[in-house]
């Protein structure tokens, strides 16, 4: 897919004084905007800088962050990376529609249970003994898991004991608010599904029958083991570029694992260059290992191990690998841009 890049400026704005000023009061009167003074015509596609929070500045900030023990922010202790580049960012995203934090728990914490519409995951950077439990599932995080929490299922989570565990959180929190319907509800817990166990889908290519209707919305995994996502990117075949690329799917449904976020991880061998590609969705991309340097669009990001930046939709990609293997880990607004298939439109 190619878009146009670039701002597109609406035109200046015409004098205000262009009608007249009874007209004025008339419709400001009755809740009207001339479209000509609207900012809706002020198109902002293209605008979208890629961005860069590096592992050496974050991991600072959350090792102080981890000192505060303010009972109402243990339980939402997160650092929100905030894209500066993208226009009218009221929802504070950090690439399109996702926005994206660092949570830290430390030994001993607990985040109590709740729901929200908002469909979210999270990518482990560091931990040994935590875990989230979704609509009643354990999920153990340790590094390189991915654990998903589909929008509106309980969860909640733990570290009883041992190292702090640090994650980065990636919700589609955009869409909800623009969709008016961000709702969040405290526990306990009611109503919760009986979702068959993790291990009736570690079997390749088996699932369990009759699970077509149940599965549609979400993945009935709720955890992808780093170890088991290693093994599938090592054994994806390599593309033309040498890149490995393995997606985390829906077991029943073959679907990206939340309705409105598509996760992959690839593997670069060292000194392997991807071919320059458009993304057709917005993604954040977390830095599992190696070393490296990203050119998205007009920008160069020089990576490292817990980096996490940012490719906006539409701008030309490159990945090259400079210290590897290097596996990165990426979450896609792209099957948001699909369903309103914008993906044919040049
Ligand atoms: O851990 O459940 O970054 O509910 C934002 C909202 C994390 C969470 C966030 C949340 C969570
Ligand atoms: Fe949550």
């Amino acid at each position: 897919m190619s878009q146009s890049q670039g701002a597109q400026t609406a035109p200046a704005m015409p004098d205000q004084n262009a009608i007249s000023s009874e007209l004025r009061r008339n419709v400001t009167a009755a809740n009207i905007i001339p479209l000509w003074e609207s900012g809706t015509t002020a198109f902002v596609q293209g605008t979208e800088q890629a961005f860069h929070w590096p592992w050496r500045v974050m991991q600072p900030i959350m090792q102080e962050t981890a000192r505060i023990t303010i009972p109402a922010i243990l339980e939402r202790r997160v650092m929100m990376m905030v894209n500066p580049t993208i226009p009218r960012n009221e929802s504070e995203c950090c690439s399109g529609l996702l926005s994206a934090g660092i949570q830290a728990l430390m030994p001993g914490e607990v985040a109590r249970p709740h729901r929200h519409s908002m469909h979210a995951l999270r990518f482990v950077l560091e931990g040994d003994g935590g875990e989230t439990i979704v609509e009643g599932k354990h999920c153990a995080m340790l590094p390189g898991d991915l654990v998903v929490t589909p929008g509106w299922t309980w969860h909640e989570h733990h570290n009883p004991q041992g190292r702090p565990t640090l994650w980065v959180d990636i919700l589609d929190v955009a869409i909800h608010r623009a969709l008016r319907n961000d709702r969040f509800q405290p526990g306990p817990p009611q109503g919760m599904k009986d979702i068959a166990p993790d291990r009736a889908f570690a079997n390749g290519g088996l699932v369990p029958a009759g699970l077509e209707a149940a599965s549609a919305g979400y993945s009935p995994i709720f955890r992808y083991a780093a170890e088991d996502a290693n093994r599938a990117v090592d054994a994806a075949p390599a593309g033309p570029d040498g890149a490995r690329l393995a997606r985390y799917v829906n077991p029943v449904t073959g679907g990206p694992v939340l309705p409105t976020i598509d996760c992959c991880l690839m593997r670069l061998e060292q000194g392997a260059a991807t071919a320059s590609l458009h993304s057709s969705g917005s993604c954040v991309c977390v830095v599992v290992e190696g070393e490296g340097e990203s050119s998205i669009g007009d920008t160069l990001v020089a990576w490292g191990p817990k980096d996490v930046f940012t490719i906006p939709h539409g701008q030309p990609v490159s990945h090259r690998c400079l210290a590897g293997p290097a596996r990165i880990f990426m979450a896609s607004d792209g099957v948001i841009h699909d369903r309103l298939q914008l993906g044919a439109r040049t």
